[in-house]
């Protein structure tokens, strides 16, 4: 029926990005249409008509290049081919064009901190020490007065993000080769002007065949000291830190800036965000203060970071309140100059209505609430797949139930340092990456919708009720209140454009805030907890909001909507003055 659509022209404002939702797939586990039970381009194109309900103006691919998928397509070997699983480029330009037709933009993951070691630039890197890309890695001899290969000899202490040391010994040349993650991706050398330019050319060669902006993974990790400093090492760790070394690094916004003028400079309509653990509100401000041309926003890690212990696989409870206050400090941060990106939820991190919500006897009203902070706040948001329908953590008990490359090396890098069995898989049972890329709960058939085959990674059994085909046309299910919400960002510029002020209701659990824009004004109060809680406002704020009105469906149908009325667990309303 394509051509009976009339087609949705998105807003060609140079900040457009401001009032659009972000949609992030994970090709892998969004659709399978040829039954190998691995998600696909040809399946993302059948589910678009899910995407165009919802309402968003954006769809994020994780990557979907060739790759051996040692880290599920973060780590590359042709940056300007589909890998054979998702399809092929005649199945890209089919997907973009359907997209383009229903007002969709389409944002590519960049991947380019590092490469697979199968692409052709490191076979060529590692072939000899004098072969011309040899510089293009980050090659070192051992530590000295040591002998390479023997534990202790790799040239810094630095940790891998995925366990173990940073540093691949290559017998045949006799050096080691940098991997801040897997093995199987070694970090590309952005000091080499060749290696940029060969970056730059690659991104414009997508956006030639109608990519609309990148995903820039781990974009703050690009630039590192070139004296490759050894990091502290905290106690009862073998390795050390040597994030100082390699995050923001020193000539980080040059890089950005150069890429601003080679590849976005005169053209219009793109998007660019950048992912970027451990940066600062600081940091923030330089990547995205418009004057600087880096990119549009970024993903801080502050929130995500906060119930992480000793290590993210021991994690801690949060006390009430520690979620909005890391929330409000970066609105207030990025207020004046630069832009927040919003999310709550990536296929890198636990599925948010289990980790901040209460899955368990507040699964309906906890999903909405955590939604409506987050559609609420100022900057774009990103919602994740499935996190529209309340998808939750999977059940998995057993090891054999894991597939993610981080989860399997923490689980035996614990274990074979004294942690018992049991604590390592609660461990994973609570943070695992694997809890956000079980299939895409499409309906309650036996594999969800997702494949006619087997998946990948087993479906969550709760898509028995937990799915998109009860949830669509249900005014009170977690998608059609999403919908809501995307649609408000649509109608009310104080949505997209507005200030963000934090306002006292007098108890911690309590997250309210007002969105104001001239003489638009909305109300937001959300109870981010398991308890029934009574709003207190100022004498002022209760004046300007007492004749207020509710312009969402409440999440609690039976709810009184007055905007101080006691809150139910978990309750959160919206209301506006006119
Ligand atoms: O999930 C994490 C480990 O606890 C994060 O530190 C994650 O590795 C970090 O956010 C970087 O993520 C990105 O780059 C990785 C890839 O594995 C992730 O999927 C990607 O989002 C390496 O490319």
């Amino acid at each position: 029926m394509a051509n009976e659509r009339e087609p949705r022209h998105p807003s060609t404002a140079p900040d457009w990005w401001k009032s659009a939702v972000v949609y992030q797939v994970y090709p892998r586990s969004f659709q399978d249409s040829d039954g190998d039970g691995i998600g696909d381009l040809r399946g993302i194109m059948q589910r678009l008509d899910h995407l165009e309900r919802l309402g968003v103006g954006v769809v994020w691919l994780s990557p979907i290049h060739r790759s051996p998928q040692a880290d599920n397509g973060y780590d590359i070997s042709d940056y300007r081919d589909i890998d054979p699983t998702f399809g092929t480029l005649e199945d890209f330009d089919a997907l973009v064009a359907a997209m383009h037709e229903r007002g969709i933009r389409l944002v590519m993951d960049l991947v380019v901190n590092h490469t697979s070691d199968e692409h052709p630039w490191f076979v060529e890197s590692r072939s000899s020490r004098e072969n011309p890309k040899r510089d293009w890695y980050w090659w070192r001899p051992p530590r000295a007065g040591t002998h390479g290969g023997d534990p202790g000899a790799e040239p810094t202490n630095w940790e891998s993000f995925f366990s173990g040391p940073t540093w691949e010994w290559d017998e045949a040349t006799g050096e080691y080769y940098l991997h801040l993650f897997d093995v199987k991706q070694p970090d590309l050398n952005w000091e080499n002007p060749e290696v940029r330019h060969a970056v730059y050319e690659m991104m414009r060669w997508w956006l030639d065949r109608g990519a609309d902006g990148f995903r820039m993974d781990v974009i703050n990790l690009i630039s590192k000291h070139p004296h490759l400093p050894d990091g502290p090492v905290r106690s009862g760790r073998r390795y050390g830190d040597g994030g100082a070394a390699y995050t923001n690094g020193p000539r980080l916004h040059e890089f950005m800036q150069e890429m601003h003028r080679e590849v976005f400079d005169g053209r219009d309509g793109l998007i660019t965000v950048g992912e970027t653990p451990g940066v600062t509100i600081d940091e923030a401000i330089l990547f995205t203060d418009p004057d600087r041309r880096e990119v549009d926003m970024v993903f801080q890690f502050e929130h995500v970071g906060l119930d992480h212990g000793a290590t993210k696989f021991h994690p801690r409870p949060l006390a009430p309140g520690e979620l909005a206050a890391s929330l409000a400090k970066w609105q207030e941060g990025l207020a004046d100059r630069g832009w927040n990106s919003l999310y709550l939820e990536n296929h890198d991190q636990p599925r948010s209505v289990s980790r901040f919500g209460d899955a368990e006897a507040h699964w309906y009203s906890s999903a909405t609430a955590l939604a409506t902070m987050l559609h609420l706040q100022r900057g774009t948001p990103y919602v994740y797949q499935g996190q529209e329908l309340g998808m939750t953590n999977a059940p998995f008990s057993a090891l054999d139930e894991y597939r993610d490359v981080e989860s399997l090396n923490a689980y035996a890098e614990a274990v074979a340092s004294g942690t018992a069995v049991a604590d390592a898989l609660d461990g994973l049972s609570l943070m695992s990456r694997d809890h956000a890329r079980t299939p895409m709960q499409w309906d309650p058939t036996p594999n969800a919708g997702f494949t006619t085959g087997v998946p990948w990674l087993a479906v969550n059994p709760n898509h028995a009720t937990v799915n998109a085909a009860a949830q669509v046309g249900d005014p009170g299910s977690v998608f059609e209140y999403h919908r809501q919400l995307v649609s408000l960002r649509r109608e009310r510029p104080v949505v997209s454009h507005g200030s963000f002020e934090r306002v006292d209701a007098g108890h911690p659990a309590i997250f309210a805030f007002e969105r104001v824009l001239g003489e638009d004004r909305l109300l937001v109060v959300a109870n981010l907890s398991s308890v029934e809680h009574d709003p207190v406002f100022t004498q002022e704020v209760a004046d300007r909001w007492r004749d207020s009105l509710p312009v969402l469906t409440n999440t609690l149908p039976d709810a009184p909507g007055a905007f101080d009325a006691p809150l139910a667990p978990w309750e959160a309303r919206v209301t506006a003055l006119a």
